[in-house]
């Protein structure tokens, strides 16, 4: 009798085992064929080898695989399952332009989820579609034209704050530029995202907008312990756990709640300000030209039709999309392009002399986009220290990945497609591919922005929305805020290197975390840092 129970028990037990493993479609790579494709051997069954990529400094690891096996390769993540990496550029553009057969992978989508609801970042298929169609508008050239004076006015105000440290000291003085450019790049994405100043730069800010940046770090910082936590991760796989709250999901939903009641009143004031503004058809005398406005005021163009619209809660989702994804992507990139200046003094003197001849301290986009060497700053920035260094997605289908170059199997065959199955993981691997030397040239991993000079014929192929690169990546999910981003570096850069020569101070680590981080080597335990020695720029 017993054992009959037992062998019932087990089996169910076998069974809902199987049914999980299955929904959760951890099996499916298992079963993959990329089994003959090269790759370095697992160390872990648990880890496979997520360790070795984990504690080398960004994407070095995996580029010294492709040194071994060749640009298609395979290593195995989480749990051993296969993961497909390739530097092929013909593959990356199949998998980016075929957005609906690649989509995100789940785990990502879920914890962004909980910090950004269900905005453009993480929406799939014709939701996402449907959003970007009705906010590409708010990103073109003229409305970016329209908030360049506010990335002036802020670089402005850091100029001064760095102005009065360095009077403080009476010298040089070691400034940490992370720190500050991180705050520009806050006040910028909440005066030209929503018309509030965070007034981050200003100790005297407005209260009620600091609620709303707390409630964002809250919810930033709970995405950053995931990654410890294996229970968390659990859960993006197998939804029934969510049920069962964990030690973050208190303070997630608490911080959700702030967001949502502070980004819901401000949807209804500009919903309001649109609908006055097009009532007195006074459209052009519309004050606000932020990008929620202008996607409000998308949302009702006619246009439009009725069920292509967002509803209020999707256009709620873009307020901390905009915030997760054009803060820190932003300052990162320009701290490392301030390092690199200080790493080059000739550059960073032939750039200041660019800028110099400039007769005004407060630039227009058009003026700011004539500058060549700075446009060759900002792209030798964005291709060595692209800040998003690589991203993933996976198979929805079966499917043959063309290669523009063939690889080797195991069993030495030659393969001028990868076969994937459902499931499939594959990276997306930015960085590498900005910095291949197949591509860029046997100077591929140094900083040289004369080669923006001329055309470079190899990476004309490169399937990047922007100077082809994949810092911004490409295809119908490519960021969306990368001329935003663009211009407000060029802006930031004017106007410092303007004021300040930059010399290195101590030497710096990068680490990879969301966004690609600067460390001070010694110092890895006081978090992102990026000191460098600045001094007041006296023209001779
Ligand atoms: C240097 C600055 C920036 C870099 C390097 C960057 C990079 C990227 C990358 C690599 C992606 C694709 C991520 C993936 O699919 O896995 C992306 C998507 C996105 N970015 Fe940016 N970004 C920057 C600035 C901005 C800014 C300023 C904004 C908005 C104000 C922004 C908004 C977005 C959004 C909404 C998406 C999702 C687009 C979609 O899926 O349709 N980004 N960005
Ligand atoms: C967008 O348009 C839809 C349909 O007209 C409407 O229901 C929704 O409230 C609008 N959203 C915003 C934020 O204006
Ligand atoms: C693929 C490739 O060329 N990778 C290079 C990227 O840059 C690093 C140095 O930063 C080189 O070591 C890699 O070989």
């Amino acid at each position: 009798m017993s054992v009959i129970a037992w062998a019932f028990g087990a089996a169910l037990v076998a069974f809902s085992c199987w049914k999980l493993l299955k929904i959760s479609g951890l099996l499916q790579p298992y079963m993959s064929p990329l089994g003959d494709i090269p790759g370095p051997p697992s160390p872990s069954f648990l880890y496979g080898n997520m360790h070795e990529i984990q504690n080398s400094e960004t994407s070095i690891v995996r580029e010294q695989w492709v040194d071994m096996y060749g640009p298609t390769l395979k290593y195995k993540g989480w749990l051993n399952v296969d993961r497909l990496y390739t530097l092929d550029t013909r593959a990356i553009h199949h998998v980016l332009t075929h957005s609906h057969d690649y989509p995100k992978m789940e785990l990502s989508r879920y914890f962004l989820t909980q910090v950004t609801g269900n905005g453009l970042i993480v929406a799939e298929g014709d939701l996402h579609r449907k959003q970007r169609r009705v906010m590409n508008p708010a990103f073109g050239p003229t409305q970016i034209r329209g908030v360049t004076k506010i990335f002036v006015d802020k670089a402005h105000q850091l100029r001064a704050l760095w102005t009065a440290t360095l009077e403080l000291t009476g010298g040089p003085a070691r400034i940490d530029v992370l720190s500050g450019l991180t705050k520009v790049t806050l006040d910028v994405i909440g005066l030209a995202g929503f018309n509030i100043d965070f007034g981050s730069l200003n100790p005297n800010g407005h209260a009620r907008h600091s609620e709303l940046t707390d409630a964002f770090n809250v919810m930033f910082g709970a995405l950053g312990d995931t990654r410890t936590s294996l229970f968390r991760a659990m859960k993006a796989y197998l939804p029934p756990l969510r049920l069962i709250p964990d030690s973050t999901s208190a303070r997630v939903t608490a911080a959700r709640k702030v967001i949502d009641r502070v980004g819901m009143q401000l949807i209804m004031e500009k919903k309001a300000e649109v609908i006055k503004a097009e009532r007195t058809g006074e459209k052009d005398t519309l004050h606000s030209r932020d990008l929620l406005t202008l996607l409000i005021r998308a949302n009702m163009s006619t246009d439009i039709p009725e069920n292509q619209r967002l509803s209020d809660a999707e256009v709620l989702a873009q307020i901390p999309t905009f915030l997760a994804a054009g803060h820190e992507t932003t300052s990162n990139s320009t701290a490392w392009c301030l390092y690199a200046l200080a790493q080059h003094p000739a550059v960073q003197s032939a750039l200041r002399d660019e800028l110099l001849s400039v007769p005004t301290d407060s630039p227009s986009m058009d003026d700011l986009n004539a500058l060549p060497y700075l446009d060759a700053v900002v792209r030798e920035t964005m291709r060595l220290h692209a800040p998003v260094s690589s991203t993933m997605r996976y198979a929805a289908k079966d499917d043959v990945i063309p290669l523009a170059a063939p690889y080797t199997d195991r069993n030495g065959e030659v393969c001028d497609g990868i076969r994937v199955s459902k499931g499939s993981p594959i990276i997306i691997p930015i960085l590498a591919m900005n910095r291949s030397k197949a591509v860029w040239g046997e100077d591929a991993h140094e900083f040289r922005p004369e080669r923006w000079e001329s055309t470079i014929e190899t990476a004309q192929h490169m399937p990047g929305v922007w100077a082809h690169m994949m810092s911004f990546l490409g295809g119908p999910r490519a960021c969306i805020g990368y001329r935003f981003s663009l211009v407000e570096m060029k802006a930031l850069m004017f106007v410092l290197v303007r004021g300040f020569e930059f010399e290195l101070a101590v030497p710096i680590c990068k680490k990879r975390m969301l966004v690609q981080r600067p460390f001070v080597s010694d110092e890895m335990d006081k978090g992102a840092q990026l000191p460098l020695l600045v001094k007041p720029y006296v023209r001779a």
